[in-house]
């Protein structure tokens, strides 16, 4: 691995790992990271504050001890393969709500790519002002800015995006059922183990940025969640068929990466071609749903989705139409 100039916290991490938990003189750092001792030993200190157990040894050097990754910054940009996402990040313990602040960070000039990731949110958010739940120690609470030359109808896309990039992370997880409700939901079966809320700044014609804040059930276990959600909601542990324990600095950064990538491929490829991803992990087309409104209830079929990500259905009195996440709510029948 090569590093860049003006190495950071992640970069040292990286360089340790390589060691496989030996040794590595303090020379060698200076030298592979283009940096003085003393910065070597600044940021080791740095990264000891972080939680990193680092082992120092006037002789030998330095020594990371790989059973003990904490969650955080470091853990995770060292397993970024990125060029622009992740690259700017702020990870915080608590937070009211990991889209409120990068939504400021947003209005001060944050660049495309720039991610906010929270270890617990006291105000984590859901839809229409719909609470998210977010207890410290167990998921991956993440928002990621983009800048992306769309017209504000065309956003909705990006969130059918979000849900691809998060089942294609949890794919080599091999979780039976795992799939998308439309337009923002990734199931297991009927329970919902990651939401993603998309919100958007923009002038008539053209977007500013957009925030997707992605949480996922990473590590609960049932009596994690609160008793209103616990029939309703699971946890990426609990649907593996190991029930083992997940690294979220690992998963966060693999999001990041096919996050990058997915973007991408849908500016390169157009919105068509998102919507074809996103059927491969459908589990709500050809289904039977019920569409609750503020006017009441009504049954349909689940047809199609429209290139712009609308849902189109046809209700049992015959007549079809097109609705917009937002408008209505959907439910199996
Ligand atoms: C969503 O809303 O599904 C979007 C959730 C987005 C959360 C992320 S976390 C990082 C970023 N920062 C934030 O503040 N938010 C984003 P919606 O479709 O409205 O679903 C909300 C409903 O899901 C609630 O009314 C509950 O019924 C249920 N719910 C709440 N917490 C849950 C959880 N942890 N797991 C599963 N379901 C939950």
């Amino acid at each position: 691995m090569t590093f860049r100039q003006g190495a950071s916290g992640s970069d040292l991490i990286a360089l340790l790992s390589e060691s496989s938990g030996n040794y590595v003189s303090g020379e060698y750092i200076s030298q592979r990271l283009g940096i003085t001792r003393a910065a070597v030993w600044k940021k080791i200190a740095a990264l000891k504050k972080e939680g990193y157990r680092i082992e120092a040894s006037t002789k030998k050097g330095y020594r990371l001890d790989l059973s003990a990754n904490p969650y955080g910054k470091s853990a995770i940009q060292s397993g970024l393969s990125t060029v622009r996402f992740g690259r700017t990040l702020e990870f915080h313990k608590t937070i009211s709500s990991t889209n409120t602040v990068l939504k400021q960070l947003a209005a001060n000039g944050a660049p495309e790519g720039a991610v906010v990731v929270a270890d617990s949110q006291e105000n984590g958010r859901g839809r229409l002002g719909r609470n998210w739940a977010s207890a410290p120690g167990l998921g991956l609470w993440m928002s990621l800015l983009l800048k992306p030359q769309l017209h504000p109808s065309e956003v909705q896309t990006l969130t059918l995006a979000a849900s691809v990039a998060v089942c294609r992370v949890l794919e080599p997880l091999k979780i039976p059922g795992l799939g998308i409700k439309w337009p923002n939901d990734i199931m297991v079966g009927n329970k919902k183990v990651c939401g993603i809320l998309t919100e958007l700044s923009a002038e008539a014609e053209r977007v500013a940025w957009v925030i997707l804040g992605i949480g996922i059930n990473v590590n609960h276990q049932k009596q994690d969640f609160p008793k209103d959600i616990a029939a309703i909601a699971t946890s990426v542990r609990l649907s593996t068929q190991n029930h083992d324990s997940v690294d979220r600095s690992v998963l966060a950064s693999g999001l990041i990466n096919e996050m990058e990538q997915v973007y991408d491929d849908y500016i390169r490829k157009g919105s068509a071609w998102i919507v074809d991803e996103w059927k491969k992990w459908n589990l709500t087309l050809g289904k039977r749903i019920r569409l609750l409104s503020q006017n009441g209830e009504t049954t349909a079929v689940a047809q199609d989705i429209t290139p712009d990500g609308k849902l189109v259905v046809k209700r049992d009195d015959g007549t079809i139409s097109e609705i917009l996440s937002g408008e209505i709510s959907i439910r199996s029948v």
